[in-house]
């Protein structure tokens, strides 16, 4: 276990703002991020975590937020709870992030980046910090002292992007490439989340910075190691489908014959759903201590973060994650258990579409009929 020190005592510097109450992400963003510079110019030492298991965005995010820091003069420590992937190791900065289970120190806050709570770090030593919590996630929730939560950002990188720029901040061609790097995995390759057109003229911003999206889509998309291939043929002998639901799943025995690593498992749930008519995905995969993670996708009609969040886990409405206690049979059980009537409500939302009233009607009130369906 590694433990990251410092000798001076937090409490001695901290000046941290009263934990705010009410909807994060209706309040003017500008304040937010006002709010959230005024604590970075003010102090002096950072540390800028993400959630375990961190994936593209986290770690994209958490090196473009290392290098905003840098250009304002500040110290940066930035740490995870798990290795990063092997596919985002080469990003620029990659190599200061730190692997740790806790950490204590003299920091003036901590950055938070798409952690819906302290727990999603699976680090300790957070609590008594001053806590900046920056998330676009469907379950991110107010935990923190301030709290910048933007449902509508297709990644945490544009956020951390809007902050370097309401900073005055340079976006360098190593800060464009991790930023990119986070846009191009939250949306699966421009493919789903929250794609407006603002989410493609900042991919064309961080492109004319320098981010060079071939090598980035390459480092991503296409530098699987045939041990990952593996893995996916196995799994896919797995899938089963089932109306509008699709599954599959590995075994910690079938990760191991396929010489994979538990990162490989990374993105397999994408190809159960991308079987025609299918609506939801879960991918199962077996963790040591008898655990189980689930991924959920879903194509924008059944939301799988609520799915997640009731088996403990969170993430976006269509794309969500959970781990959870017991046996595989057992999980899926449980997760096929939420998610049918889900799937179910989608051909019932169907058959009770509102039926064409005749423009002229006297005897029907549109409005009492639009009622009557909400019930
Ligand atoms: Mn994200």
């Amino acid at each position: 276990m590694e433990h990251i020190g410092r000798n001076v005592v937090f409490s001695s510097r901290c000046n941290a703002p009263v934990r705010e109450q009410g909807d994060a992400s209706a309040s003017a963003p500008a304040s937010r991020i006002e709010a959230i510079l005024h604590l970075l110019r003010q102090g002096e030492r950072f540390l800028v975590c993400s959630h375990s298991r961190p994936d593209g965005d986290a770690i994209g995010s958490m090196l473009a937020m290392g290098m905003l820091l840098e250009q304002l003069g500040k110290h940066a420590d930035l740490v995870t709870a798990d290795e990063i992937p092997k596919i985002h190791r080469e990003l620029p900065g990659a190599k200061q992030i730190r692997v740790a289970q806790s950490v204590y120190g003299s920091y003036d806050a901590v950055i938070l980046l798409e952690c819906d709570g302290l727990a999603r770090t699976r680090l300790s030593g957070l609590e008594p910090f001053c806590l900046i919590n920056i998330d676009h996630h469907a379950t991110g929730c107010e935990y923190a002292n301030l709290n910048w939560i933007d449902h509508n950002a297709a990644s945490v990188g544009e956020m951390v992007y809007r902050l370097v720029k309401a900073a005055g901040g340079r976006v360098t061609p190593a800060m464009a490439t991790c930023l990119y790097t986070a846009l191009l995995t939250d949306t699966g390759g421009f493919c789903y989340g929250c794609l407006q057109a603002s989410t493609f003229s900042l991919a064309e911003e961080l492109v004319a910075a320098g981010a060079d999206p071939v090598r980035i889509a390459q480092n991503v998309y296409f530098s699987a190691p045939t041990s990952r291939l593996m893995l996916l043929g196995a799994a896919l002998g797995n899938l089963h489908c089932e109306g509008r639901l699709a599954w599959l799943w590995v075994t910690s025995q079938q990760i191991l014959r396929a010489g994979a690593t538990e990162e490989e498992c990374e993105g397999i749930v994408n190809f159960a759903l991308c079987a025609a008519g299918v609506e939801a995905a879960i991918f199962l995969h077996e963790l040591p201590g008898e655990c189980i993670h689930l991924s959920l996708r879903g194509k924008g009609r059944v939301n799988v973060a609520a799915i997640a969040a009731r088996l403990g886990g969170g993430g976006h409405e269509s794309a969500a994650g959970c781990t959870v206690k017991g046996t595989l049979a057992h999980a899926l059980e449980e997760v096929l258990a939420l998610l049918r009537p889900c799937v179910a409500a989608i051909d019932s939302e169907k058959a009770a579409e509102p039926v064409e009233i005749p423009a002229k009607s006297d005897s029907l009130d549109p409005v009492e009929v639009q009622h009557n369906f909400c019930v």
